[in-house]
């Protein structure tokens, strides 16, 4: 167990060994083993595929009020002593449960989670999606101490129309506090009369930029959060960070490792991030889910820009007019709006991937989701990945349009080989939607890693089609951006359907394979990206 400061102050991290069992059929296994958490059941090659429920248990020794966070999917109930104290169908969504400890002193905590396929249309994730839905706790399970009077969220919005002044919202546990004792950067501290909302200039501010990604800190009674002031705008045909436009070259990106699921070491992480940046891109779309929370922390310290969205994938008219899996929806956005706000590197507001929006009758939820992360946030733009094109009646909503195209590998019957699909493809999407940024936010084809026959499906092929993309997007001013589908290989699911676009039960589309292996391609956009 170690300790951590968070926006609400000490929180403690369950990390390291708890005890764990799995079971087919028993709907709480009985533990019989030890694992580290975070962890996939299923991670397991032995289980992989497999429907089942699993048991984490760990002893905690805490008493009174408290705030637990658990990120787990595909569903999970947690019990506090053997009282159930909350459960989640919403996966990769931060779950946090506020409940009464009892007495100070040794408690038990279980985690039970599963992967039962759940096709219903209410269902968050559904078995096609083309990611594997695991079976476990995806992220540090925190809990805190609820002590009354302490500041336990703390929100910075930065004014645009004021740079280097920042909007302070604050939630306190009850009774809220008389003083607050403010000081930014560790330095002077000034005290105020208790607020809920408090606009302050920052000291030395500087802007958060890729290039300078500068951060600040603001503790409030004891109680500290890290932000970082920039700002966007989306009014024009150019998206602009700090009142310049903004080229976002990227990868798509899975938290996907095929020992770990997207429970990856945090390490993991942070190499993937650092290799990233390195390689040049500015730009990493968190497909297809809320990221987490040490995810953002590495953005935002290495200047990486974000697109963060809400689980969803392909979901049809059944699913989009369901009143259900729309509440979930708005749920999934509330939530990780509450997660991610303050860091500077999530950029846009996402959801929803490659939904029906060719027809009108999903534009209510679209719309309304639009319209949620709006109320909740004002600084941010909001979009959701479409193909649809000329056919979509949704997109057009939305403050960015964001396009998922692929020329020359599913969109076109018989490929040239030459990559003159994609500047064409380019060029008639801007004809198509002339009036907002647009950025691609996936383009890309499979290589099977070792394949050098320079067909499709081979690293050559893959790294003429990565590069060409590149140039293309950097050469024309009319785009905001592109993200490369995708960073690294990932595991799929298992339906006879997908296997035939997906051999080895992966989405081999990856720049490097599962293990971060390079593929050519890997090599080739670092030219691309540098000229
Ligand atoms: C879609 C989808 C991705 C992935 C991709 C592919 O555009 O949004 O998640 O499935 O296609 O590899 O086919």
């Amino acid at each position: 167990m170690g300790n951590v400061f968070t926006a609400s102050g000490l929180e403690i991290e369950l990390a390291g060994l708890w005890d764990f069992g799995y079971s087919a059929t028993n709907e709480i296994p009985d533990c019989d083993t030890v694992v580290v958490v975070p962890a996939c059941a299923d991670a397991l090659l032995e289980r992989f595929s497999r429907e089942g429920y699993a048991s984490f248990r760990k002893k905690v020794s805490i008493g009174g009020e408290v705030r637990l966070r658990v990120t787990a999917g595909l569903r999970s109930r947690v019990f506090w002593d053997g009282r159930e104290i909350g459960r989640s169908c919403l996966a990769y969504t931060r779950e946090e449960y506020d409940f009464d400890a009892g007495e100070e002193g040794e408690h038990t905590l279980l985690i039970v989670t599963d992967n039962f396929r759940d096709d219903s249309k209410s269902s968050v994730f559904r078995p096609y999606y083309d990611f594997y839905g695991y079976n476990g706790i995806y992220d540090t399970v925190t809990i805190e101490r609820l002590v009354p009077g302490k500041i336990d969220r703390i929100q910075v919005t930065p004014l645009a129309k004021k740079p280097g002044t920042v909007r302070i919202s604050l939630h306190a546990v009850p009774p809220a506090p008389e003083i607050l004792e403010i000081s930014f950067d560790g330095k002077t501290t000034t005290v105020y009369p208790w607020s809920k909302t408090l606009t302050i200039p920052v000291p030395k501010w500087k802007y958060w930029s890729p290039e300078h990604p500068n951060l600040h800190t603001v503790t409030i009674n004891g109680t500290m959060a890290t932000f970082g002031i920039r700002f966007l705008d989306w009014s024009g045909r150019r998206l602009l960070l700090n009142g310049k436009p903004v080229k976002l070259l990227g990868v798509n990106r899975h938290e996907a490792h095929p020992e770990f699921g997207p429970a990856t070491p945090e390490s993991l992480i942070w190499n993937d991030l650092v290799a990233i940046k390195r390689k040049g891109f500015n730009f990493i779309r968190g497909s297809h889910y809320p990221q987490r929370d040490i995810m953002l922390d590495i953005a935002d310290r290495l200047g990486l820009l974000v697109w963060e969205e809400a689980l969803g994938w392909g979901n049809i008219e059944e699913s989009m007019t369901d009143a259900v899996f729309g509440d979930r929806q708005e749920e999934q956005c509330r939530k990780m709006v509450r997660k991610s706000f303050n860091h500077p590197s999530v950029i846009i507001w996402g959801f929803l991937n490659e939904c029906q929006s060719d027809l009108e009758s999903s534009r209510p939820l679209t719309t309304r989701l639009r319209d949620t992360l709006h109320k909740l946030d004002g600084s941010r733009p909001v979009s959701f990945a479409t193909y649809k094109n000329q056919d979509d009646k949704c997109i057009r909503d939305m403050d960015v349009v964001s396009i998922n195209t692929y020329p020359d590998w599913y969109d076109d019957n018989l490929t040239t080989g030459d990559m003159s699909a994609i500047g064409r493809r380019l060029q008639a999407l801007v004809e198509i939607f002339p009036e907002k940024p647009i950025i691609i936010t996936e383009i890309g084809c499979a290589a099977l890693y070792g394949d050098h026959s320079g067909l499709r499906w081979s690293e050559e092929y893959q790294a003429d089609y990565a590069s060409t993309v590149i140039r293309e997007i950097k050469a024309r001013d009319d785009f905001s951006g592109a993200s490369l589908w995708q960073y690294c290989d990932m595991r799929t699911c298992a339906t006879t359907k997908k296997l035939l676009g997906t051999p080895r039960c992966f989405n081999n589309k990856g720049l490097v394979n599962e293990y971060r292996l390079p593929k050519l391609a890997w090599k080739a956009v670092e030219k691309a990206l540098k000229k």
